[in-house]
């Protein structure tokens, strides 16, 4: 799926030490087709909106990406710079904490590991802390951001992201509920411990793993 990356480059180096080293693996497998709707989920058909009653208006010129705290190679990305990164694409199922769930996305992006082989996290990296255009934050574990199928996304369906999914740029984490999926993406740090982000303050799970029905704090 990595388009245009020759077999030695930096990146394909850097992640094929990483499969080696079994680095970010998770034990998490891909679902059977049975088990694809998670507990007290409900499908829907179209896309529905959720924000803070905010949607910033960035245009891709005006755009950047800043990764910043526990990384080699600390960086703001421009459009430009975003887009030398290398294109993938994939397709996935949307699962909101609000219950409903849509399936067969077609994103296409940067998948999250080729914008981790760019950086490279330190080993203190342990979590990431995600902003959004609008001041919107959720926190990740390192190892959630990197999973497989996780993407900084630029299109939905062929097309550009609309400003109201969080175009132009958003992330997206299939593995778990959609409040993760920072939209109006600006900034991503590393961190060292997991601290909580807009709504894990407000009484959402620190992880929010679907399957597990992590909704809300429990204690
Ligand atoms: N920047 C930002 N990202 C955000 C939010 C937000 O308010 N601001 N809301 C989150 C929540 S609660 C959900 S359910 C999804 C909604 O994404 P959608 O509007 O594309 O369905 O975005 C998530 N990402
Ligand atoms: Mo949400």
């Amino acid at each position: 799926m990595d388009d245009d990356v020759a077999p030695d480059s930096k990146l394909t180096i850097t992640k094929r030490k990483w499969a080696e080293a079994g680095k970010f693996l998770t034990g998490r497998v891909s679902r059977p087709e049975t088990d694809r709707l998670p507990p007290g989920q409900h499908l829907v058909k179209n896309w529905p909106v959720l924000d803070l009653g905010i949607q910033p208006k960035v245009t891709p010129l005006d755009w950047r990406l800043e990764v910043t705290g526990l990384v080699k190679h600390p960086q703001i990305f421009d459009w430009t710079a975003f887009h030398a990164l290398p294109q993938s694409e994939a397709r996935s199922d949307i699962h909101c904490v609000t219950t409903w769930s849509r399936y067969d996305n077609d994103w296409k992006g940067v998948s999250t590991r080729d914008l981790l082989a760019a950086v490279e996290p330190t080993e203190e990296a342990y979590a990431v802390m995600l902003t959004g255009y609008d001041e919107y934050t959720t926190n990740l574990l390192l190892s959630d951001f990197a999973a497989e199928d996780a993407m900084i996304v630029t299109e939905w369906e062929g097309g550009p992201l609309s400003t109201e999914h969080g175009g132009p740029v958003r992330l997206v984490v299939p593995h778990l509920y959609f409040w993760k999926s920072a939209k109006w993406l600006r900034k991503i740090e590393f961190l060292n411990h997991d601290f909580a982000g807009f709504w894990e303050e407000n009484g959402y799970h620190m992880r929010g793993d679907p399957w597990q029905e992590e909704r809300y704090d429990t204690d």
